[in-house]
């Protein structure tokens, strides 16, 4: 497995809408888990294909704390509910933390590693995540949504992981 350098804004292709998954293939299970590996060594939750400098619509999550890895190819969203704003931070902007108001509920609809089709639905920080994921996916970057920059030790004082 391969730790695949982060793309860091500015960079035109995180600005980019990325190109649906037509081929389940091989190669697509390396990508996957070259981003699994790459996502840990830089202590995130998630990571989208575009960070990694491929432009497809694959993302990841993974909060970590026994909660399973969520792989997902062609995400959509079917549903939201709800509303929170809570601190944010993005691999691609090392030093940014800011509040970001976001539907605290969400369904999603995507294909696993494999082509599957499978609904999920989170909440919370878990569903977070997902939007802040599928964001990148379609070029939208969290810095257009933060209400209010904080500081790196004001996010840890809210007792969030760095
Ligand atoms: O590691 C990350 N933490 C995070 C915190 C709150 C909301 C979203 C995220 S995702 C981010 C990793 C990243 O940049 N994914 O695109
Ligand atoms: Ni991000």
């Amino acid at each position: 497995m391969t730790i695949l350098k982060i793309v860091e804004h500015p960079n035109e292709i995180l600005t980019t809408p990325a190109q649906k998954v037509t081929v389940f293939d091989k190669k697509l299970g390396i990508l996957l888990d070259d981003m699994y590996e790459t996502m840990m060594a830089a202590d995130g939750i998630g990571l989208a294909a575009p960070q990694v400098g491929v432009s497809k619509r694959i993302a990841i999550v993974d909060l970590g704390e026994g909660q399973e890895i969520i792989e997902m190819i062609n995400p959509e969203i079917v549903a939201i509910g709800g509303k929170e704003v809570e601190v944010e931070g993005c691999l691609s902007f090392p030093d940014i933390y800011g509040e970001v108001e976001r539907p605290y509920y969400v369904k999603i609809e995507a294909e696993d590693r494999d082509g599957n089709l499978y609904e999920l639905e989170a909440e919370d920080y878990e569903a977070r995540a997902i939007q802040h994921e599928i964001d990148h996916l379609n070029g939208i970057l969290f810095t257009s949504k933060i209400l209010r920059y904080v500081t790196p030790d004001e996010f840890t004082e809210e007792g969030e992981e760095q």
